[in-house]
């Protein structure tokens, strides 16, 4: 470590989680909980969802949008795929060997549809409920996967990224997918690990600089080696949670998870919205480096 990545690390509270410092992998226990909120009859989740999150770090919930909410949604993601094609903008992201849209960031921000979903009080209610605090957008994105090229996304714990990457301190936020087209087991759809955010895999490999131009195609950095994944996959199984366009996927930041790649005809575009807890807002990067655009991680709680 540089003596100017130490004097950073000094200046800023204890690196509770580091990661992509050492030479081997390492195992950390959760410093963190994972439902912030003591359960009561008042609560926003069921006794059972609840400690169902808690235990395996994910939540489906099935119809949680209706039709009419969704036909919106649904096509104003189709207007912005098309607008994106022949955008030039840095939060359009192409899939990596070809120049389909695989990623557009921050769609809370240019959006006011979605800017309007990701305050829908019903969602808000169980991530408040969940994070234990008020929260803001860390992150907002849709994923296209498109039909015949969509390609994978590697396992990987989002922590692990928004830790090392974007200074996230502690282990309060989640992500919320939204389903815009019928999720099957074979086209590409979100892959856990259940059980696999109780420990942190601190990785290895120093992060290059502007990492996240090649990231967001495909994640080289950040990834869990070999054998804690399969240890983690023997210990938790994996999980597909699948249903109608209007279903959601709650996961914690720190679940292991991925996707396969997508070669049916059926797109499995999803709306990515990631809450954090209004006290657990970002510090300077844990690398040391420069944070990364505001687009990929909103480093202002008030927006
Ligand atoms: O970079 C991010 O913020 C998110 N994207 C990837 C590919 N990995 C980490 C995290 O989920
Ligand atoms: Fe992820």
């Amino acid at each position: 470590m540089s003596k100017n990545h130490v004097s950073i690390l000094q200046e800023k509270e204890v690196d509770v989680y580091p990661s992509r410092i050492h030479a081997k992998p390492e195992i950390l226990k959760r410093q963190d909980p994972v439902v912030h909120s003591e359960w009561t009859e008042n609560a926003s989740l069921t006794k059972e969802q609840s400690d169902f999150y808690d235990q395996k770090g994910y939540l489906f919930l099935e119809d949680f949008f209706n039709q009419e909410e969704l036909n919106h949604y649904q096509k104003e993601a189709r207007d912005l795929q098309i607008t994106a094609r022949e955008s030039q903008s840095d939060r359009i992201i192409r899939e990596p060997g070809g120049s389909e849209v695989r990623s557009v960031f921050a769609i809370h921000e240019s959006n006011p549809i979605f800017n309007k979903l990701s305050q829908d009080p019903k969602l808000l209610g169980i991530i408040e409920y969940l994070l234990g605090s008020e929260t803001y957008i860390h992150q907002s994105r849709i994923n296209y996967k498109p039909g015949f090229t969509g390609k994978e996304f590697y396992w990987h714990s989002d922590f692990e990224t928004w830790h090392v990457e974007d200074g996230m301190p502690r282990m309060r936020a989640l992500s919320c997918s939204i389903a815009l087209e019928d999720n099957f087991h074979y086209n590409g759809p979100l892959m856990v690990v259940p059980g696999s955010h109780k420990e942190y895999v601190s990785c290895v490999g120093k992060t290059p600089d502007n990492h996240f131009k090649d990231s967001l195609r495909k994640q080289e950095y950040g990834v869990p080696d070999h054998e804690n994944l399969t240890r983690m996959v023997k210990e938790g199984g994996i999980d597909t949670p699948v249903g109608k366009a209007g279903s959601i996927v709650i996961f914690d930041c720190n679940i292991m998870h991925g996707s396969n790649s997508n070669i049916t005809p059926m797109p499995r575009s999803n709306i990515f919205m990631v809450y954090n807890s209004v006290e657990n807002q970002l510090v300077q990067p844990y690398s040391g480096q420069q944070p990364r655009p505001d687009y990929i991680a909103n480093r202002d709680a008030k927006k």
